[in-house]
């Protein structure tokens, strides 16, 4: 299939360990198996410089930091990623599928660190205009699952290191953006089976494109 127009920008979202790196994997190769020309990019990150902000972001040596320092941050490495990865490619016709975007600053700085929500929109809006993810996919999980998952990879990060309180605001945030925007978030059981997650991704997506008229 051959890509025409402006292509599709698709985000997984979640907390840690809600499966959203395998998923996004698989959905990959299925679109890539399907011919389509497809992205694969994450948050923070994708991008050289945005790399190398990651690597201060998550570094636990790096140590304590002002919520306003790390969202700065990431809005900075974000706004390379537009502008580098995310706008060149979504104009070349592809799909764009990124692990992570500004719905983790909502959650994550906006609910987790308490800098709220209205502080997040204006770097939103300032840095993105009206431009939001044409589909988010939402991994739901309780966060005592996600860390579990989470911790089977080792040593935590800088994030991953902050306590259940923390995760279960970012959890609320995200389950209250998508109930504010049905049309644009599908929430999916994270905890399920791998399988069952990746049919249940499947679902969400292909009825999602079949309701734009893809
Ligand atoms: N961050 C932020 O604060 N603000 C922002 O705006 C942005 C990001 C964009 C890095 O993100 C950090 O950046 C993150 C938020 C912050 N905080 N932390 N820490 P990240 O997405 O790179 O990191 P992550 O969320 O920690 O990724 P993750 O732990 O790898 O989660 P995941 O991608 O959702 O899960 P996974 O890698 O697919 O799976 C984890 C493990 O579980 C793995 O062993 C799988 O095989 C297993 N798994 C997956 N699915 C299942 C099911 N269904 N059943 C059983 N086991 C499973």
């Amino acid at each position: 299939m051959k890509p025409s127009g402006r292509g599709r920008f698709i985000t997984f979202e979640g907390i840690e360990g809600a499966g959203k790196s395998t998923q996004l994997e698989r959905m990959h190769r299925r679109l890539r198996d399907e011919d389509r020309q497809v992205v694969l990019t994450r948050e923070p990150g994708g991008t050289p410089l945005g790399e190398r902000l990651r690597g201060l972001l998550l570094d636990p040596e790096v140590g304590a930091m002002a919520a306003e320092t790390e969202l700065l941050l990431i809005f900075a490495a974000r706004a390379e990623h537009l502008r580098e990865v995310i706008e060149p490619a979504l104009a070349q016709g592809a799909w764009v599928l990124c692990d992570r975007f500004t719905d983790a600053s909502f959650a994550y700085q906006g609910a987790g660190r308490g800098l709220g929500a209205e502080r997040v929109a204006v770097l939103e809006n300032w840095l993105q205009g009206d431009f939001r993810p044409d589909l988010v996919l939402l991994l739901d999980v309780p966060p005592k699952v996600g860390l579990e998952r989470a911790l089977t990879r080792g040593k935590r990060d800088r994030i991953e290191s902050e306590d259940i309180a923390f995760f279960e605001r970012a959890r609320s945030a995200y389950l209250q953006r998508a109930r504010a925007d049905v049309g644009r978030y599908r929430v999916i059981d994270g905890g399920a089976d791998l399988e069952t997650v990746a049919a249940q991704v499947d679902q969400a997506w292909e009825s999602w494109w079949r309701g734009i008229g893809g």
